[in-house]
Protein backbone atom coordinates (compact mmCIF):
# COMPACT_ATOMS: atom_id res chain seq x y z
CA UNK A 1 0.00 0.00 0.00
CA UNK A 2 1.61 3.43 -0.80
CA UNK A 3 1.84 6.17 1.00
CA UNK A 4 -1.23 8.82 0.75
CA UNK A 5 -1.64 12.52 2.41
CA UNK A 6 -5.06 12.28 2.40
CA UNK A 7 -6.20 8.56 3.58
CA UNK A 8 -4.26 6.58 6.29
CA UNK A 9 -4.69 2.97 5.98
CA UNK A 10 -4.38 0.39 8.52
CA UNK A 11 -4.41 -3.36 8.52
CA UNK A 12 -5.67 -5.92 11.39
CA UNK A 13 -6.62 -9.09 11.12
CA UNK A 14 -7.20 -9.19 7.56
CA UNK A 15 -9.47 -6.05 8.25
CA UNK A 16 -8.24 -3.03 6.37
CA UNK A 17 -9.67 0.44 7.50
CA UNK A 18 -8.94 3.39 5.41
CA UNK A 19 -9.60 6.49 6.91
CA UNK A 20 -10.58 9.82 5.00
CA UNK A 21 -7.94 12.29 6.54
CA UNK A 22 -8.38 16.25 6.00
CA UNK A 23 -10.00 17.24 9.22
CA UNK A 24 -9.24 20.75 8.85
CA UNK A 25 -12.09 20.47 6.31
CA UNK A 26 -14.31 18.01 8.37
CA UNK A 27 -12.49 15.46 5.44
CA UNK A 28 -14.13 16.59 2.45
CA UNK A 29 -13.39 15.16 -0.73
CA UNK A 30 -11.31 17.05 -3.14
CA UNK A 31 -9.58 16.05 -6.01
CA UNK A 32 -6.37 14.72 -4.90
CA UNK A 33 -8.52 12.90 -1.99
CA UNK A 34 -10.31 10.95 -4.67
CA UNK A 35 -7.45 9.95 -6.83
CA UNK A 36 -6.02 8.71 -3.73
CA UNK A 37 -9.22 6.62 -2.99
CA UNK A 38 -9.42 5.45 -6.00
CA UNK A 39 -5.66 4.02 -6.07
CA UNK A 40 -6.38 2.66 -2.65
CA UNK A 41 -9.27 0.81 -3.55
CA UNK A 42 -6.90 -1.09 -6.61
CA UNK A 43 -4.29 -1.68 -4.29
CA UNK A 44 -7.05 -3.47 -1.77
CA UNK A 45 -8.71 -5.05 -4.76
CA UNK A 46 -5.55 -6.57 -5.46
CA UNK A 47 -4.29 -7.80 -1.95
CA UNK A 48 -5.09 -11.13 -0.77
CA UNK A 49 -4.62 -10.59 2.43
CA UNK A 50 -7.61 -7.65 2.88
CA UNK A 51 -10.84 -9.45 3.66
CA UNK A 52 -12.93 -6.74 4.96
CA UNK A 53 -12.93 -2.84 4.49
CA UNK A 54 -14.25 -0.47 7.14
CA UNK A 55 -14.05 3.53 5.68
CA UNK A 56 -14.13 5.80 8.43
CA UNK A 57 -13.38 9.58 9.19
CA UNK A 58 -10.41 11.45 11.00
CA UNK A 59 -11.42 13.06 14.19
CA UNK A 60 -14.65 12.74 15.78
CA UNK A 61 -16.80 15.29 14.27
CA UNK A 62 -16.90 14.01 10.10
CA UNK A 63 -17.08 11.22 8.22
CA UNK A 64 -16.70 13.41 5.52
CA UNK A 65 -18.56 16.09 4.62
CA UNK A 66 -18.83 16.30 1.15
CA UNK A 67 -16.94 17.37 -1.77
CA UNK A 68 -14.81 20.33 -1.24
CA UNK A 69 -16.75 23.58 -1.78
CA UNK A 70 -14.14 25.38 -1.37
CA UNK A 71 -12.34 23.42 -4.71
CA UNK A 72 -15.91 23.24 -6.29
CA UNK A 73 -16.22 26.92 -6.76
CA UNK A 74 -13.30 27.34 -9.04
CA UNK A 75 -13.80 24.33 -11.52
CA UNK A 76 -13.99 25.43 -14.63
CA UNK A 77 -16.41 22.99 -17.09
CA UNK A 78 -13.11 20.39 -18.13
CA UNK A 79 -12.26 20.15 -14.05
CA UNK A 80 -15.81 19.59 -13.21
CA UNK A 81 -15.84 16.59 -15.52
CA UNK A 82 -12.49 15.44 -14.44
CA UNK A 83 -13.99 15.89 -10.98
CA UNK A 84 -16.92 13.67 -11.73
CA UNK A 85 -15.16 10.43 -13.51
CA UNK A 86 -12.85 10.60 -10.45
CA UNK A 87 -15.77 10.09 -8.07
CA UNK A 88 -17.97 8.11 -10.55
CA UNK A 89 -14.40 5.67 -10.26
CA UNK A 90 -13.84 5.93 -6.90
CA UNK A 91 -17.40 5.05 -6.23
CA UNK A 92 -18.51 2.71 -8.64
CA UNK A 93 -15.34 1.11 -7.48
CA UNK A 94 -16.61 1.12 -3.62
CA UNK A 95 -19.47 -0.84 -4.66
CA UNK A 96 -18.44 -3.69 -6.63
CA UNK A 97 -15.33 -3.89 -4.38
CA UNK A 98 -15.31 -7.90 -3.97
CA UNK A 99 -15.14 -7.82 -0.46
CA UNK A 100 -17.94 -6.07 2.07
CA UNK A 101 -17.37 -2.85 2.96
CA UNK A 102 -18.72 -1.36 6.20
CA UNK A 103 -19.06 2.38 7.10
CA UNK A 104 -18.28 3.28 10.33
CA UNK A 105 -19.77 7.24 9.92
CA UNK A 106 -18.04 8.98 13.35
CA UNK A 107 -20.08 12.20 12.38
CA UNK A 108 -21.05 14.24 9.24
CA UNK A 109 -21.86 12.06 6.82
CA UNK A 110 -22.99 14.89 3.70
CA UNK A 111 -22.91 14.89 0.02
CA UNK A 112 -20.49 13.37 -1.36
CA UNK A 113 -19.88 11.20 2.19
CA UNK A 114 -23.32 10.40 2.00
CA UNK A 115 -22.88 8.81 -1.01
CA UNK A 116 -19.71 7.07 0.08
CA UNK A 117 -21.91 5.32 2.82
CA UNK A 118 -24.73 4.92 0.19
CA UNK A 119 -22.26 2.56 -1.73
CA UNK A 120 -20.99 0.55 0.65
CA UNK A 121 -22.60 -2.55 2.32
CA UNK A 122 -23.85 -1.66 5.20
CA UNK A 123 -22.92 1.72 7.98
CA UNK A 124 -22.57 1.73 11.47
CA UNK A 125 -23.15 5.10 13.00
CA UNK A 126 -21.80 6.98 16.07
CA UNK A 127 -24.77 8.67 18.37
CA UNK A 128 -23.56 12.26 16.74
CA UNK A 129 -23.51 10.98 13.24
CA UNK A 130 -25.61 13.65 11.12
CA UNK A 131 -26.42 12.01 7.17
CA UNK A 132 -27.51 14.27 4.29
CA UNK A 133 -27.46 15.25 0.92
CA UNK A 134 -27.19 19.17 0.90
CA UNK A 135 -26.36 19.82 -2.30
CA UNK A 136 -29.88 21.21 -3.43
CA UNK A 137 -28.74 24.43 -0.96
CA UNK A 138 -25.65 24.55 -3.31
CA UNK A 139 -28.11 24.86 -6.74
CA UNK A 140 -27.08 21.07 -7.50
CA UNK A 141 -28.13 17.69 -7.34
CA UNK A 142 -25.92 14.64 -5.93
CA UNK A 143 -23.48 13.71 -8.14
CA UNK A 144 -22.20 10.82 -7.00
CA UNK A 145 -25.38 8.12 -6.89
CA UNK A 146 -27.37 9.73 -4.34
CA UNK A 147 -30.54 10.72 -6.15
CA UNK A 148 -30.67 6.41 -7.06
CA UNK A 149 -28.73 4.13 -4.30
CA UNK A 150 -30.88 6.14 -1.86
CA UNK A 151 -34.26 5.62 -2.90
CA UNK A 152 -33.39 2.06 -3.56
CA UNK A 153 -31.88 2.08 -0.11
CA UNK A 154 -34.44 3.71 1.52
CA UNK A 155 -37.62 4.05 -0.69
CA UNK A 156 -38.37 7.09 -3.21
CA UNK A 157 -40.74 9.01 -1.19
CA UNK A 158 -38.13 9.16 2.12
CA UNK A 159 -35.09 9.85 -0.34
CA UNK A 160 -37.21 12.50 -2.57
CA UNK A 161 -37.59 14.16 0.89
CA UNK A 162 -33.96 14.33 2.11
CA UNK A 163 -32.72 15.35 -1.47
CA UNK A 164 -35.69 18.06 -2.14
CA UNK A 165 -35.31 19.46 1.47
CA UNK A 166 -31.21 18.61 1.70
CA UNK A 167 -31.90 18.53 5.63
CA UNK A 168 -29.81 16.34 7.90
CA UNK A 169 -31.02 13.48 10.12
CA UNK A 170 -29.47 12.58 12.82
CA UNK A 171 -27.92 8.37 13.16
CA UNK A 172 -31.09 7.60 15.20
CA UNK A 173 -33.79 8.89 12.52
CA UNK A 174 -31.20 7.22 10.15
CA UNK A 175 -31.52 3.88 11.54
CA UNK A 176 -35.37 4.01 12.08
CA UNK A 177 -35.62 4.52 8.00
CA UNK A 178 -32.67 2.04 6.99
CA UNK A 179 -30.00 3.91 6.41
CA UNK A 180 -27.38 2.42 9.20
CA UNK A 181 -27.91 -1.13 10.45
CA UNK A 182 -26.81 0.00 14.29
CA UNK A 183 -25.92 2.82 16.18
CA UNK A 184 -23.40 3.33 18.40
CA UNK A 185 -21.72 5.66 21.62
CA UNK A 186 -19.19 7.36 19.77
CA UNK A 187 -16.13 5.67 21.73
CA UNK A 188 -17.43 2.17 20.96
CA UNK A 189 -18.26 2.78 17.11
CA UNK A 190 -14.38 1.55 15.60
CA UNK A 191 -14.15 -1.58 18.27
CA UNK A 192 -17.70 -2.84 17.49
CA UNK A 193 -17.27 -2.30 14.07
CA UNK A 194 -14.25 -4.49 13.90
CA UNK A 195 -15.52 -7.05 15.65
CA UNK A 196 -18.37 -7.61 13.19
CA UNK A 197 -15.43 -6.73 10.27
CA UNK A 198 -13.08 -9.69 11.84
CA UNK A 199 -15.99 -11.69 12.40
CA UNK A 200 -16.72 -11.62 8.44
CA UNK A 201 -13.10 -12.10 7.80
CA UNK A 202 -13.38 -15.87 9.01
CA UNK A 203 -16.02 -16.53 6.34
CA UNK A 204 -15.37 -17.88 2.78
CA UNK A 205 -13.63 -15.18 0.31
CA UNK A 206 -15.82 -16.86 -2.52
CA UNK A 207 -18.98 -17.47 -1.13
CA UNK A 208 -18.59 -13.83 0.48
CA UNK A 209 -17.99 -12.02 -2.91
CA UNK A 210 -20.97 -14.38 -4.30
CA UNK A 211 -23.29 -13.37 -1.60
CA UNK A 212 -22.45 -9.58 -2.43
CA UNK A 213 -22.65 -10.01 -6.49
CA UNK A 214 -26.18 -11.81 -5.73
CA UNK A 215 -27.16 -8.91 -3.41
CA UNK A 216 -25.80 -6.34 -5.53
CA UNK A 217 -26.85 -7.36 -9.20
CA UNK A 218 -30.26 -9.15 -7.94
CA UNK A 219 -31.80 -5.41 -6.02
CA UNK A 220 -31.05 -3.92 -9.70
CA UNK A 221 -33.32 -6.67 -11.79
CA UNK A 222 -36.33 -8.33 -11.88
CA UNK A 223 -36.75 -11.31 -9.28
CA UNK A 224 -36.63 -13.64 -11.83
CA UNK A 225 -33.29 -12.32 -12.77
CA UNK A 226 -32.43 -12.00 -9.40
CA UNK A 227 -32.84 -15.77 -8.83
CA UNK A 228 -30.82 -17.03 -12.11
CA UNK A 229 -28.24 -14.64 -10.90
CA UNK A 230 -28.37 -16.68 -7.52
CA UNK A 231 -28.60 -20.03 -8.85
CA UNK A 232 -25.00 -19.32 -11.00
CA UNK A 233 -23.15 -17.34 -7.67
CA UNK A 234 -24.40 -20.68 -5.61
CA UNK A 235 -23.22 -23.11 -8.43
CA UNK A 236 -19.60 -21.13 -8.59
CA UNK A 237 -19.41 -21.73 -4.40
CA UNK A 238 -19.84 -25.49 -4.48
CA UNK A 239 -16.58 -25.22 -6.74
CA UNK A 240 -14.75 -23.50 -4.58
CA UNK A 241 -12.33 -24.97 -1.59
CA UNK A 242 -14.25 -23.41 0.93
CA UNK A 243 -17.53 -24.89 0.42
CA UNK A 244 -15.42 -28.31 0.66
CA UNK A 245 -14.61 -26.93 4.23
CA UNK A 246 -17.65 -25.41 5.27
CA UNK A 247 -19.70 -28.65 4.45
CA UNK A 248 -16.19 -31.27 5.77
CA UNK A 249 -16.43 -29.38 9.02
CA UNK A 250 -20.04 -29.54 9.97
CA UNK A 251 -19.74 -33.20 9.11
CA UNK A 252 -16.49 -33.86 10.71
CA UNK A 253 -18.04 -31.41 13.95
CA UNK A 254 -15.13 -29.02 13.75
CA UNK A 255 -14.74 -25.18 13.26
CA UNK A 256 -14.74 -24.60 9.38
CA UNK A 257 -11.07 -22.46 8.54
CA UNK A 258 -11.75 -21.11 5.25
CA UNK A 259 -8.66 -19.63 3.11
CA UNK A 260 -9.76 -20.45 -0.33
CA UNK A 261 -8.86 -18.52 -3.25
CA UNK A 262 -11.04 -15.36 -3.62
CA UNK A 263 -11.26 -15.56 -7.63
CA UNK A 264 -11.93 -19.22 -7.67
N1 LIG B 1 -15.93 21.67 1.74
C1 LIG B 1 -14.91 22.46 2.15
N2 LIG B 1 -14.69 22.81 3.44
C2 LIG B 1 -15.58 22.36 4.34
C3 LIG B 1 -16.67 21.55 3.98
C4 LIG B 1 -16.83 21.18 2.61
N3 LIG B 1 -17.81 20.37 2.19
N4 LIG B 1 -17.37 21.26 5.09
C5 LIG B 1 -16.72 21.89 6.11
N5 LIG B 1 -15.64 22.54 5.66
C6 LIG B 1 -14.70 23.33 6.42
C7 LIG B 1 -15.32 24.66 6.85
O1 LIG B 1 -15.22 25.62 5.82
C8 LIG B 1 -14.43 25.01 8.03
O2 LIG B 1 -13.19 25.51 7.55
P1 LIG B 1 -12.48 26.79 8.24
O3 LIG B 1 -13.49 27.88 8.17
O4 LIG B 1 -12.19 26.32 9.64
O5 LIG B 1 -11.25 26.99 7.41
C9 LIG B 1 -14.15 23.66 8.66
O6 LIG B 1 -14.39 22.69 7.65
C10 LIG B 1 -15.07 23.34 9.84
O7 LIG B 1 -16.42 23.52 9.39
P2 LIG B 1 -17.48 24.48 10.13
O8 LIG B 1 -16.77 25.57 10.86
O9 LIG B 1 -18.50 24.85 9.13
O10 LIG B 1 -18.07 23.45 11.21
P3 LIG B 1 -19.52 23.49 11.82
O11 LIG B 1 -19.50 22.48 12.90
O12 LIG B 1 -19.98 24.87 12.17
O13 LIG B 1 -20.49 22.96 10.66
C11 LIG B 1 -21.13 21.46 8.85
C12 LIG B 1 -20.33 21.64 10.15
C13 LIG B 1 -20.81 20.10 8.27
C14 LIG B 1 -22.64 21.53 9.17
C15 LIG B 1 -20.78 22.63 7.87
O14 LIG B 1 -19.36 22.65 7.78
C16 LIG B 1 -21.33 22.40 6.51
O15 LIG B 1 -22.51 22.67 6.26
N6 LIG B 1 -20.47 21.96 5.58
C17 LIG B 1 -20.84 21.82 4.19
C18 LIG B 1 -21.68 20.60 3.96
C19 LIG B 1 -21.99 20.46 2.48
O16 LIG B 1 -22.83 21.24 1.96
N7 LIG B 1 -21.26 19.59 1.83
C20 LIG B 1 -21.21 19.54 0.38
C21 LIG B 1 -22.37 18.80 -0.14
S1 LIG B 1 -22.35 18.91 -1.90
C22 LIG B 1 -20.08 16.10 -8.47
C23 LIG B 1 -20.41 15.00 -7.74
C24 LIG B 1 -20.63 15.10 -6.40
C25 LIG B 1 -20.58 16.33 -5.77
C26 LIG B 1 -20.23 17.42 -6.50
C27 LIG B 1 -19.98 17.32 -7.84
N8 LIG B 1 -19.88 16.00 -9.86
C28 LIG B 1 -20.38 14.79 -10.52
C29 LIG B 1 -19.21 17.01 -10.59
C30 LIG B 1 -20.86 16.39 -4.37
C31 LIG B 1 -21.37 17.50 -3.82
C32 LIG B 1 -21.49 17.57 -2.38
O17 LIG B 1 -21.02 16.77 -1.61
Amino acid sequence: MKDFEHLVFDMDQGVATLTFHRPKALNALNAALLAEFSQALRDIEDDESIRVLVLTGAGDKAFVAGADITELATFNPLQARKFSRLGHQAIGALQDLPIPVIAAVNGYALGGGCEIALACDFVYASENAQFGLPEINLGIIPGFGGTQRLPRLIGKNMAKELIFTGKMIPASEAREIGLVNRVLASDSLLAETAKTARSIAQKGKVSLRAAKHAVNTGTDADLATGCAVEVDAFALCMASEDAKEGTGAFLDKRKPSFDGNRDA
